[in-house]
């Protein structure tokens, strides 16, 4: 990495000498301390001269003092890495500053001045992935949330908005692309095979959203014209080799702008805009303001190397990053704690956006899956936070399922509250009042309470409680009056730092099944806003089914307390397609967790093979939706709902149930599998559906039968001409010990060499196994040739996917614990977001019985002793062993 003082630094500037032996102090911030920033940049222009080794950057601030600032006269520019290589203020050598750790600080005497400053940068060796770092030859930026202070000296912080112009110069061969946010205005040739770039971004923004990219680009082109008639100019830039798999990020691309307008109203604002396809990526994609910079892996799809789930997910965060334009970079957040304010909605916004572009209830399921497996045991464990936290150490620790996931349930319960008009009328309230400015979660709120006709006093409590809200429900029949009461009780758990917390507002759709003729008077709203409340339902001769958080309405754990015969009404009955599938799952989860502690209930196995039976024969439901019907909880859901538990226990609970289903349906579930394998390759629902059976058919044939199941699964493989069938059929059979496992996975592998998206599945297909010798394969596949520390998708792929496979993560010796965290330490020094990013799994010790607890805690101990440890992974062991 670069050095933080260079032979430059003027003399005379004692604290600059003393910053690279300054202890770090990881300094919390809190979100009470907000104060304006005392100077603003209403402009700046960036001058850079490319190269992989050296970029020279000349940044020429034009700052003025904010009339709204505490009149500090001191300019205070964030540096991260930075050496001051030579600082101008009007033109003449700038007096009087001083280093305060890897921070400059510029004493002014005006109001309004022009300051330059040159920064040496070095993209090669920039491990990190933030700032301006290589991948594969070319040259690209990350910024959100603190990485244009690696770049060059700014303040750094989301609410200084600032007009960019930005000239690029390179080599022509090696940069023949030069891209930056907003429009380009001029190009031209320079000496020696050089050529430059002049980009100007009419729009304000703060630093976190400018980007660059320099490189060896070939683009897919095309244009979308916006409603009120502006062409804009289209392009998904990739690597030569990877443009024909370029079609569906496009399509996907011009579905989001039409659907933007369509939805809610939002038009395009520059007249081009770039998306850049990186292989070194540390999370999904990033926003830039025309430029948005992703991770291959959500922009390269065809049938042959993408499944369907990759096509969906190039869809969702295609979207994702195109409806940030509105939700997040015309309006921006105040601060680093507000991040929710564009991820939440931004998160809404993309799911909403899939459901229209698919199947709504399926989306639905998923969505609600993802929060359970995910954000459910952040909002239990020692990290939760609110979705707009109090303090953090290091901002990249706040990228979480919480802020993001947890933040779109929240608007997605004023959704529900306000209904699809007046919440619409809310949004275009919130964009109309806040476009251009830097706002906070209580500006959307109060935008939503004036707009939309909500009361949303008691409702922030969402925004400020962390932990997810235990609710129950009893239903109380009264014969005389004909009358149903539904009590429902609410308690909000302790989290980190709040003991106590108060009754929130949780908005439940509920429906009262007539048990004989199987229909209901329609849904009701029930708000239940204190810690006990009842609701009674008259007109009824007979006790009702009852039908609870239908769509899952709120993001809650429900404990309906019904029997079991109630729950196989419901998964036969219920006209709501998440409520159908919830029944399901909750009678699952109920025999799981019955059968850790006593065994398997025979009655109630029996019902579910039943209900699943019923779920293969239903003609009313298309196979996307049966797909999902077919899962089983996570085990990491399970965890949350048990006390602290054996997770190998819970799992091979749940792969005995399955087994027990699939040989009580087997024939059904093979003529599925037949019915499934005639239908043709292609994107239509009906097909992707059929693959998706398919597949599901097997996992639950091969918990049965595994030796049947193999050479079903292996024909599926030899048959597939697509990427969802062959995968599907190799995580079955690498979870199977039989001859066609290794050849199979040599064969995927050989057949896809130099493809590294494909890799990954390959790493990943092995990592996430079934086998129980998964551990020794990891370890060998850590030295393959093919595996480097360097690429977070990479590591990811093995790594992750090991973490979160329970059986091998919570191998009884400990092993699983301390391959991630030897992992943690030699990836911390190198890349310490994406090491932080593997705390969590070892983090949940408290879900976990005592002796697997211990050998977890020991590894987070031993990972908290190591010397020089990053800010971001040592925030994470800290508040994990507390
Ligand atoms: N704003 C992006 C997420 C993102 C955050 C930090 C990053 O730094 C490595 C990259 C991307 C989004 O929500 O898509
Ligand atoms: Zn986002």
């Amino acid at each position: 990495m670069d050095i933080a003082r260079t032979p430059s630094n003027p003399a005379g500037n004692p604290e600059m000498a003393d910053a690279a032996v300054e202890p770090v102090d990881p300094a919390t911030i809190f979100r009470k301390n907000y104060t304006p920033p005392s100077w603003l940049v209403p402009e700046i222009r960036l001058d850079f001269d490319l190269g992989t080794e050296l970029t020279k950057c000349v940044a020429t601030l034009k700052v003025e003092r904010n009339p709204a600032g505490d009149g500090d006269q001191t300019l205070h520019l964030c540096g991260d890495n930075l050496a001051v290589m030579s600082l101008k203020v009007d033109g003449a050598d700038a007096e009087g500053w001083s280093m305060s750790g890897s921070n400059l600080l510029l004493p002014l005497t005006g109001t309004s001045h022009e300051v330059t400053i040159e920064t040496h940068l070095h993209p090669a060796t920039n491990s990190q992935l933030m700032g301006l770092y290589a991948s594969s030859g070319m040259l690209c930026t990350q910024c959100e949330a603190e990485g244009f202070r690696r770049i060059t000296f700014f303040p750094d912080r989301p609410d200084v908005l600032s007009k960019y112009t930005v000239r690029m110069e390179g080599d022509k061969e090696t940069f023949p692309v030069l891209l930056s946010n907003g429009n380009l205005v001029e190009t031209g040739e320079g000496e020696a095979g050089r050529h430059w770039a002049l980009w100007d971004d009419p729009w304000p923004k703060p630093s976190y959203l400018f980007a660059l990219v320099a490189g060896q680009l070939v683009a897919n082109r095309d244009t979308f014209t916006t409603m009120n008639g502006r062409k804009v100019e289209l392009a998904v830039w990739v690597r030569e080799g990877d443009l024909e798999r370029t079609d569906h990020a496009m399509r996907s691309l011009i579905n989001s702008m039409k659907w933007d307008e369509e939805t809610f109203g939002r038009e395009y604002d520059l007249d081009q805009f770039n998306i850049v396809a990186v292989s070194d990526f540390n999370m999904g994609a990033m926003e830039n303001k025309g430029l948005n910079i992703f991770n291959t892996r959500y922009v390269l799809a065809d049938p042959e190397t993408a499944t369907d789930g990759d096509y969906d997910g190039v869809e969702g965060v295609v979207g994702h990053e195109y409806f940030h334009n509105w939700s997040g970079n015309r309006i921006t957040c105040r601060d680093w704690f507000q991040l929710s304010l564009k991820e939440g909605f931004t998160v809404l916004r993309d799911q909403m956006f899939s459901a229209d572009m698919g199947s709504e209830p399926v989306k639905r399921i998923e969505d609600v899956r993802v929060l359970r497996a995910a954000q459910f045991p952040e909002d239990s464990g020692p990290l939760a936070h609110p979705i707009r936290p109090d303090s953090y150490q290091e901002i990249s620790n706040f990228y979480t399922a919480t802020v993001y996931n947890k933040g779109a349930e929240v608007i997605r319960m004023m959704h529900t509250m306000a209904g699809p008009e007046a919440f619409r009328k809310g949004t275009d309230l919130y964009f109309e009042r806040h476009d251009g400015e830097a706002a906070t979660c209580e500006d959307f709120v109060k935008a939503m309470e004036d707009g939309a006709g909500l009361d949303l006093a008691q409702f922030r409590l969402w925004y400020e409680q962390a932990g997810t809200p235990k609710v129950t429900m009893r239903a109380e029949f009264d014969q005389s009056e004909g009358a149903v009461t539904l009590h429902f009780t609410q308690k909000v758990p302790a989290t980190p730092g709040q003991p106590s917390k108060k009754a929130m507002p949780i908005p439940i759709k509920v429906a009262l099944f007539d048990r004989d003729t199987k229909a209901h008077d329609g849904e009701k709203l029930l708000i239940v806003d204190k810690d006990k409340a009842e609701f009674t339902f008259k007109g009824f001769t007979r006790p009702p089914v009852i039908s609870a958080n239908r769509g899952f309405t709120a993001p809650i754990q429900l404990d309906a307390e019904q029997g079991d015969d109630d729950l196989v009404f419901l998964a036969a009955n219920d006209d709501d397609a998440f409520a159908r599938y919830e029944a399901l799952q909750q009678l699952v989860t109920r025999e799981l967790l019955g059968a850790i502690e006593n065994g398997p209930d025979e009655k109630r196995r029996t019902a579910i093979a039943d209900a699943m039976g019923a779920v293969l024969d239903d003609t009313q439901i298309d196979d996307l939706m049966r797909g999902e019907l077919m899962m089983m909880p996570a085990v990491t859901f399970l965890l949350e709902l048990a006390a602290p538990a054996d997770p190998v226990a819970l799992h091979d609970a749940r792969e005995r149930l399955k087994g027990y289903i699939g040989s009580r349906l087997r024939d059904r579930l093979i003529a599925l599998h037949e019915r499934a394998s005639a239908i043709g390759y292609s994107l239509s629902a009906e097909a992707r559906g059929a693959r998706k059976v398919k597949t599901q058919a097997l996992v639950l044939l091969s918990a049965a039968d595994a030796k049947e199941a193999a050479a079903r699964a292996e024909a599926q493989y030899r048959a597939a001409d697509n990427m969802t069938d062959r995968q599907g059929a190799l995580m079955v059979l690498a979870g199977i010990d039989c001859p066609a496992r290794a050849e199979l996975l040599e064969d995927f592998r050989k057949r896809f060499e130099g493809n590294a998206l494909v890799t990954d599945k390959w790493f990943a297909l092995q990592a996430g196994s079934l086998d129980p010798m998964v551990l020794d394969t990891v370890e060998a596949l850590s030295n393959h040739a093919d595996f480097t520390i360097k690429n977070p998708n990479r590591v990811r792929s093995l790594y992750m996917t090991m973490a979160v496979n329970q059986p091998a993560f919570h191998e009884e010796s400990g092993r699983g614990y301390r391959m991630i965290a030897d992992l943690v330490l030699k990836l911390d020094p190198l890349n310490a977001q994406t090491a932080a990013r593997f705390i969590p799994a070892l983090g949940r010790w408290r879900k976990i019985e005592p002796k697997r607890a211990a050998m977890m805690r020991a590894e987070l101990e031993r990972i908290a002793k190591a010397e020089g440890l990053s800010k971001d992974t040592r925030e994470q062991v800290t508040k994990s062993l507390d």
